[in-house]
């Protein structure tokens, strides 16, 4: 089965080497993207030099989301039937990814996700973002309408076959949240596969809890108030609210 690991990149320095290491380490046939979204460091270059499969440069810089989804684009363009994602910033243990791949090959209807939350499973995540992670939990709980926990972890696998169906549009980090919902509409199940997490001390986080936290809040409100109305609300009161009608399954 063909792997390729897609890892979204910016000012990494420190860190990439490490970690397209790592992949390539435990799992020798995989492809490695980086993506690197106009980096001002030298993320590119260690990359290069660590070997990764491909270096994509993205100019301007234009988020995580628009980074997924090119380096998706690469993994499918060389046939990847399986497309891992991970963090540059060594959160993510590269040591874990054979256990994902190898759930994502049991599990062909799966999109596989690395759950931090398990108990033992290292550092513990600050404050403010764990509760952030869990209120989108529990929201992509009853919109997806089956057990979801570490709903924004990075670390993933999807099938080909999930990426290529997905109509992906969302920008930074609420494309993740987009994809999950997405996959469980299509059809697929959620595989939880406990991973470790790594908090270098000094990182600063590129997730903005203001910013980035707002707009994944506002995709689920939306979400939410469609899944109300298609719950709740009959026709003639979706026409109302200027809601999309309810088709039913042909
Ligand atoms: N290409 C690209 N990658 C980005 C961008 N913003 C963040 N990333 C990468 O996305 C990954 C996740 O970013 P983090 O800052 O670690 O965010 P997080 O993991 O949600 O938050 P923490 O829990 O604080 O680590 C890292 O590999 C970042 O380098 C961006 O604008 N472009
Ligand atoms: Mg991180």
């Amino acid at each position: 089965m063909r792997l390729a690991t897609v890892i979204p990149a910016f000012n990494e320095e420190a860190t990439i080497g490490p970690v397209v290491a790592g992949v390539r380490a435990t799992c020798p046939g995989a492809a490695v993207f980086v993506v690197d979204d106009a980096s001002t460091d030298e993320t590119a270059a260690r990359a290069a030099a660590a070997g990764a499969h491909g270096v994509l440069r993205v100019s301007p810089r234009a988020g995580k989301g628009a980074a997924l989804r090119a380096g998706f684009a690469a993994a499918l363009a060389e046939g990847a039937e399986l497309v891992a994602t991970l963090d540059a910033d060594g959160q993510h243990d590269p040591a874990d990814l054979p256990r994902l791949l190898a759930a994502g090959r049991a599990a062909p209807d799966g999109l596989i996700m690395g759950d931090r939350l398990a108990p033992g499973s290292g550092d513990r995540i600050p404050g403010l973002r764990l509760g952030a992670i869990r209120t989108a939990d529990l929201l992509l709980r009853w919109l997806a309408r089956t057990a979801i926990r570490d709903s924004q972890c990075g670390f993933r696998v999807y099938p080909a076959t999930l990426l290529r169906a997905l109509p992906l549009s969302r920008e930074g980090f609420v494309l993740e949240t987009e994809v999950l919902l997405g996959a469980t509409r299509l059809g697929y199940r959620l595989v939880s596969v406990p991973v470790r997490s790594i908090y270098p001390p000094d990182r600063a986080s590129r997730f903005r809890a203001l910013a980035d936290g707002t707009r994944i809040g506002w995709y689920l409100a939306g979400e939410t108030a469609r899944e109300l109305s298609v719950r709740f609300v009959n026709e003639a009161g979706r026409r109302r609210l200027r809601l999309p009608a309810v088709v039913p399954p042909a």
